[in-house]
C-alpha cells in the first residue's frame, strides 16, 4: 500500500511540524479577503532554511502545490489556499539574524513582522522606513512578495528600494543568494528585483537583508478638510513645493464616518467631502512657519476649508488613526477592493473619470475611497448592500472593475498599485501588462518553477 502524501511527507521529514486540524486549515488557508473557502491539504511550518528547502523539494517531486504564507494580511487572495495546496507558513522563521552597523543592514528571517523589524532597527538608532497599518500582523516575506508600499512611499519608496539581499528557495528547492547586500553589483540579471513583487510564484523568501536609514527629522502631522476633489492635487502641489513631505494621504467623508463609528476621534467639526492627513519635516520654527503659511495660502485659495495641526504625539497618532483605521473599520463588511495607480500628473483627469464611472455604475452602493494620493495610488472599497446577494455583488463589482481597467489603460495606470494581483485581479492583468510581457512573465515562471507548484492560479489564472 502506498502512503498518503502527508504520511509520506512526515516519513521523509520526521522533524517537520505539520498542522491538519480543521480550525488550523481554515486559519492558514485564508487571507484578509475572506472571499474563498479555505481548503488546504495541510500546513507545514519549517523552522530553518534547510527544512524549507526539503519541503519544496518534496513538493517538487510529488507535484504538490504550495501556497507560501506570511501574515496573510493580503487583500488580493495571494495567500489563499482553496485547492488542497500545502500551505508553507514561515511563521516559525521569525528572528532577526544579524545587524551590520557598517553596512547599515538588518538580516531577518521571512516570518518576522514588519513591526518587529521597526523595533529592531530602532534599537540600533536607525529605521526601516516602509510602513503601513498592518505592521503588527504582516510579515516581511509577504511585504517582499507584494513589493508593499504604504504611507511613506512619497519619501522612501516601496519595499523594493530597501532590499539589499535575498535568499530564495526556487520551485525546485534550490537556494539562491541574491545580491548579498552589495550596493554595486553590475554582474548580469538582478533576480532580487524579479523576486520582489512576484507573489510567491517564483520562489519563497528564506532570508532578507534590509537596508536601514537614519531616523527622519522631527515632524508635524496636519489634518486638512477640503471642499472638492479638484482641491486635492492643488493642495498636494503647494505642500510638496513648500514642505519636505513624509506622507500625504487622503480619504473621503464616507471613510471618516466608518472610522468614527469604530472609535476614531473627530478632529475637525463640520462635514467636508475630502480630507488629507499629511506629515512633513518640522525641524525648527522656520519650518513650522512655512507649514502654517502653506496652510493659509491654501485657505485663501479656497482649496482648504479647515485644518488642525497635532500638538502632541498622542494627537498626531489620533489624526493618523483617521486614515490608518479605514481598512479595519470596514473589515466586517468584506468590501470588494480596487487598488489602482496612475502617474501623479495623470491623477486629476483620472480622478474625474473614475468618480463619474463609480457614480454611474454604483448608484445604490456605498463606495469608500482613500489612499496614497501623493503616489498616484487610490484604494476603492465597495460595500455590499444588504439586499444584494454575495454573487450578484461580486459580478457587479467585476463588471465595474473591467470598466475601471479600461480607464486605467487609457491613462497608462496599473490595476494593482501595491496589493498584488493574487486571485482578485488576475482577470485584469492584461489591462496593465502587454501580451508580450505576460508571455515573458510565464516564461520566467517556468524557469524558476518548472512544475508550476509555487502558488498556482495566482497572478496568471492558470499556471
Ligand atoms: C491602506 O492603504 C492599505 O490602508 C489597505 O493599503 C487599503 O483596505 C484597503 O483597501
Ligand atoms: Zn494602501
Amino acid at each position: 500500500m502506498t502512503d498518503s502524501p502527508l504520511a509520506e511527507l512526515s516519513r521523509c521529514q520526521p522533524g517537520l511540524r505539520l498542522l491538519t486540524e480543521p480550525g488550523e486549515l481554515e486559519h492558514y488557508g485564508r487571507d484578509w479577503t475572506r472571499r474563498w473557502t479555505p481548503d488546504p491539504l495541510a500546513i507545514a511550518l519549517p523552522a530553518s532554511v534547510e527544512e524549507l528547502q526539503e519541503v519544496v523539494r518534496w513538493c517538487h517531486r510529488q507535484r504538490i502545490s504550495i501556497v507560501p504564507s506570511g501574515g496573510r494580511t493580503g487583500l488580493s487572495g495571494g495567500a489563499v489556499a482553496a485547492n488542497r495546496e500545502l500551505v508553507v507558513s514561515l511563521e516559525r522563521m521569525n528572528r532577526v539574524l544579524h545587524f551590520n552597523a557598517v553596512d547599515r543592514t538588518l538580516t531577518v528571517q521571512p516570518g518576522i513582522t514588519l513591526h518587529a523589524v521597526h523595533e529592531a532597527a530602532r534599537e540600533h538608532g536607525l529605521i526601516y522606513p516602509v510602513d503601513f497599518a498592518a505592521r503588527g500582523s504582516c510579515s516581511i516575506g509577504g511585504n517582499i512578495a507584494t513589493n508593499a508600499g504604504g504611507i511613506r512611499v512619497i519619501r522612501y519608496g516601496n519595499t523594493r528600494e530597501w532590499i539589499a539581499g535575498l535568499k530564495v528557495v526556487t520551485g525546485q528547492g534550490d537556494l539562491l543568494e541574491l545580491n548579498r547586500g552589495l550596493i554595486k553589483n553590475s554582474s548580469g540579471y538582478d533576480f532580487r528585483h524579479l523576486l520582489v513583487g512576484s507573489e510567491g510564484t517564483l520562489g519563497i523568501v528564506a532570508e532578507a537583508t534590509l537596508k536601514l536609514a537614519a531616523p527622519p527629522l522631527p515632524s508635524q502631522v496636519m489634518l486638512l478638510a477640503l471642499p472638492d476633489m479638484d482641491a486635492l492635487m492643488q493642495v498636494f502641489s503647494l505642500f510638496r513645493e513648500r514642505l519636505q513631505l513624509q506622507a500625504f494621504e487622503f480619504f473621503t467623508d464616507h471613510a471618516l464616518k466608518h472610522v468614527l463609528q469604530h472609535g476614531g476621534q473627530r478632529a475637525i467639526d463640520g462635514d467636508y467631502p475630502y480630507y488629507v492627513v499629511t506629515e512633513f519635516d518640522a525641524v525648527d520654527e522656520a519650518a513650522q512657519d512655512a507649514a502654517l503659511a502653506a496652510f493659509e495660502q491654501a485657505l485663501e485659495q479656497g482649496w482648504v476649508s479647515d485644518g488642525v495641526i497635532a500638538q502632541s504625539d498622542a494627537q498626531a497618532a489620533a489624526l493618523w488613526h483617521l486614515r490608518e483605521g479605514i481598512t479595519e473599520s470596514l473589515a466586517s463588511r468584506r468590501p470588494y477592493k480596487n487598488d489602482v495607480s496612475v502617474r501623479i500628473s495623470a491623477v486629476p483627469e483620472f480622478l474625474r473619470e473614475m468618480q463619474a464611472l463609480l457614480t454611474r455604475e454604483y448608484p445604490q452602493v456605498e463606495v469608500v475611497w482613500f489612499g496614497h494620493i501623493g503616489d498616484g495610488n487610490l484604494h476603492i472599497n465597495v460595500l455590499r448592500p444588504e439586499a444584494l446577494g454575495e454573487d450578484a455583488f461580486i459580478a457587479q463589482c467585476e463588471h465595474v472593475t473591467k470598466l475601471l481597467a479600461a480607464t486605467l489603460q487609457r491613462h497608462g495606470g496599473s490595476i494593482s498599485a501595491e496589493h498584488g494581483i493574487g486571485l482578485v485581479k488576475r482577470a485584469y492583468l492584461e489591462s496593465t501588462r502587454s501580451a508580450a510581457e505576460i508571455l515573458m512573465m510565464r516564461g520566467v515562471k517556468q524557469v524558476f518553477d518548472p512544475h508550476g507548484i509555487l502558488n498556482p492560479g495566482k497572478m496568471f489564472g492558470s499556471n
